[in-house]
């Protein structure tokens, strides 16, 4: 799903060239954070969210820039790999190793699909649960 209303201080980014993975607590403070791809360099990059001052939550503002985040930037969270060329479609979902850390499923070009395991700062070693070539002509995941 492109995305291109997210707001950043890296102005010279097309817009249309982000996916959202989700929008979960990763680092695990009970704060969402959101991650995302980047097709420019084929990386996923973490925005930490903020606590909201009342009510409980995360502030969304937080999540709404960069410089806004936690962080004050969006931290490498997979260094490579993630072209829309490499990975067709992708799924961020709740945690399913029970480690509580939110994880991703990926359709790859090949028609393999793989499980990363999230970890609170960088993605995990994938494991690969159907082979090449068996998913190529998917059309949506999850
Ligand atoms: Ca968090
Ligand atoms: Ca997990």
């Amino acid at each position: 799903m492109p995305w291109p209303e997210l707001n950043d201080c890296e102005a010279s980014r097309a817009p249309g060239d982000r996916d959202l993975v989700s929008v979960q607590d990763v680092t695990g403070d009970n704060v969402a954070d959101l991650l995302y791809r980047t097709d420019v360099s084929g990386r996923l990059l973490l925005r930490t969210g903020k606590a909201a001052t009342s009510g409980g939550g995360v502030d969304l503002n937080s999540l709404g820039s960069a410089a806004a985040s936690a962080g004050g930037s969006d931290a490498e969270y997979a260094a490579s790999g993630w072209y829309r060329s490499d990975v067709r479609l992708m799924r961020g979902t709740p945690d399913v190793n029970g480690d509580k850390i939110p994880d991703i499923w990926a359709l790859m070009a090949d028609g393999s699909v793989r499980f990363y395991p999230g970890g609170k700062s960088s993605m995990g070693a994938p494991t690969t649960v159907i082979s090449t070539g068996n998913w190529t002509y998917k059309q949506a995941l999850g």
